[in-house]
Formats: C-alpha cells, sequence, structure tokens
C-alpha cells in the first residue's frame, strides 16, 4: 500500500494547473540548497531578520521575559534558536522538527552550548498539530517561527497555524515570528531568481525528490524556473514551466504538458504589517509589537493573548 503522500503528489500533478507542494523541497540536497540561498546576496530575509535580532536583542529580550519554554516548530539546525537562547536565556528548548533525527543532532550541540538549558527534540509537524512531553517545566512558552516561514502559507492555512500556536503559548505565553513584508518587486524577484541560478537548482530540485517518492521520470533539463511577485495576491509565485512538450510517467499513471505548461510549486506571501497584524488577532492574539530593520522590509513580532 502506498503512504498518503504518494496519492497526495500524485492528486497535485494530475491538477490543473498541476502544483507540488513546497515541503518537497527538503530532501537532503534541497535542504542543502536552501541553507545555501540564505547566503546569496539577493536573498535578504535571513540576514535583514538576524541583523533585527541582534540589534534589538535586549529590547526583545525585555518584551517576551527570561526563563521561558522556547518552542520552535521547523527547527531544523536550530541556527536562529541559537541566537534568540544567547538573548533570553530559556529555562528549556523544544526543537520541533519532522526530521527527527537531523533534529536531535542539532539540539544535542544547542544543549551543550547552553548547559543550563533543558534541550529537547521532538519529532513531529506542526500542521497536524503536535503534542508536548507532559514533564515540561512549568514555564510561560514562548512559541518561536522566524524565517517568514508562515509566509509558504496561504492565509487561511497561515491563519490555522497561527491558531495551533496561539493554543501551544497558552494564556501566559506568547510568539515570536519573522515576515517578510511587501517591497519593491525588483528587489522581491531577484531573491527568487538570484544570478547564480541556486534558487533555480533548488526548485528543480524538487523533481528529484518526487521521482524517489512516486517513481516518476521526470528530468530536470525539461523543465525551468520561474519566480515572479503575483501583486494582487502579495506573494512571490515559483512555478517549473516546460521548456517543450514533456510526458511525465510514474507507475500506475502519466501526465502531458504542453510546452510552457507550469507545475505550481510555492507561494512566499508578503504581508504588510497591519494585515498580519489582523492574522494575529484572528488566531487569538491581542497584543503585538514589532521591531523593523531600516528599510522596513523584514519586521520580527512579538505577539500575546
Ligand atoms: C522557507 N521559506 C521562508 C523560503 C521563502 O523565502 O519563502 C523558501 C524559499 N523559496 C525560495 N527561496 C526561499
Amino acid at each position: 500500500m502506498h503512504e498518503p503522500r504518494h496519492a497526495e503528489i500524485i492528486e497535485g500533478l494530475s491538477r490543473t494547473p498541476a502544483r507540488i507542494s513546497p515541503k518537497y523541497f527538503y530532501d537532503e540536497r534541497g535542504s542543502q540548497l536552501f541553507e545555501a540561498i540564505t547566503q546569496l546576496p539577493e536573498y535578504y530575509p535571513t540576514r535583514t531578520e538576524h541583523a533585527i535580532l541582534e540589534q534589538y536583542g535586549p529590547e526583545i529580550a525585555r518584551a517576551v521575559g527570561s526563563g521561558c519554554t522556547l518552542i520552535e516548530p521547523g527547527a531544523g539546525s536550530c541556527a536562529k534558536a541559537a541566537v534568540l537562547c544567547g538573548l533570553i536565556a530559556p529555562r528549556c528548548f523544544v526543537g520541533v522538527d519532522i526530521s527527527a533525527d537531523y533534529l536531535t543532532e542539532s539540539v544535542q550541540r544547542l544543549g551543550a552550548r547552553f548547559p543550563g538549558m533543558d534541550a529537547r527534540a521532538l519529532g513531529g509537524d506542526i500542521t497536524r498539530g503536535i503534542h508536548l512531553p507532559d514533564d515540561l517545566p512549568v514555564a510561560p512558552r514562548l512559541v518561536f517561527y522566524p524565517g517568514s516561514s508562515i509566509g509558504n502559507f496561504d492565509p487561511p492555512s497561515a491563519l490555522a497555524l497561527l491558531r495551533q500556536m496561539r493554543a501551544l503559548a497558552r494564556s501566559d505565553g506568547g510568539l515570536l515570528i519573522g515576515i517578510d513584508l511587501p517591497k519593491e518587486v525588483s528587489v522581491l524577484e531577484a531573491a527568487y531568481d538570484d544570478a547564480q541560478g541556486v534558487t533555480a537548482q533548488f526548485n528543480i530540485n524538487v523533481l528529484a525528490h518526487i521521482n524517489r517518492l512516486i517513481g516518476s521520470d521526470f528530468e530536470a533539463d525539461d523543465w525551468q524556473h520561474r519566480a515572479f511577485f503575483n501583486t494582487e495576491e502579495s506573494r512571490i509565485e515559483m512555478h517549473l514551466e516546460a521548456c517543450a512538450p514533456v510526458q511525465v510517467r510514474w507507475p500506475g499513471g502519466a501526465r502531458t504538458f504542453a510546452a510552457g505548461e507550469r507545475i505550481h510549486t510555492e507561494n512566499s506571501y508578503k504581508y504588510p504589517l497591519d494585515r498580519f497584524c489582523d492574522l494575529l488577532a484572528q488566531a487569538g492574539f491581542s497584543r503585538a509589537r514589532a521591531w523593523q530593520d531600516a528599510r522596513g522590509w523584514f519586521a520580527v513580532v512579538h505577539a500575546q493573548p
């Protein structure tokens, strides 16, 4: 019997327009390519968020308080958690990620760097709801969701996710979240279509991952990377476009793509701060405070019930 994700992938490929969920970007190579993206001159979000945390660190630390239980969904390498732990000295850190093996290693490294902190790794996917261990210290919980990852969900799914985070934070905790803000289209489009073609490789690599997952025969050379800002939806869209007519087969099925036909692989929403605060309010956060860089390109928001 096939796994549910097998059916989900085939369902997406069979739609018009076809789509592949961005969660499939992150196989081993995809994760390395994403890491390389974060270092690119055009990809401003990672370094801008980091600069905000550095510049406003003491203020952010005063706002969130010390001694909390810090929970990071999608913690991965825990690189951003390390910056925050240095600022707010949490009593406990719970890193949550789908890939529990990789996470366990990075949480161990984080624990070694902050020896007084109870550091734990939890396998799980916040979009499906996570169950925290029963023996966590009694302390306010701060959910940390950096990197503007919330932008990769459509607004109703982003709201559902914020509601999950609100439930995790309980009545005495909070959320610290990174938001990429709207800006000049040329800046946005360069960030998702860089001169070295790393984002193009990241996008096209999803096909190799899909081939391994469902046994399809996508050829990387048949596809090209497309990234553009959709002003109406306030989002960057990434697509893979067929260079010529292509037939893709997988066990039990096939799909023909005309030249120029696209597979939609990712959205990255850019919320104006007030619109994002509306979403936070709908999710049950009644107070929010934001810190931005001087250009107003990115915001770190602390939201409380
Ligand atoms: C993970 N996420 C916040 C990235 C973004 O900017 O939407 C993923 C990404 N896609 C292409 N470049 C980066």
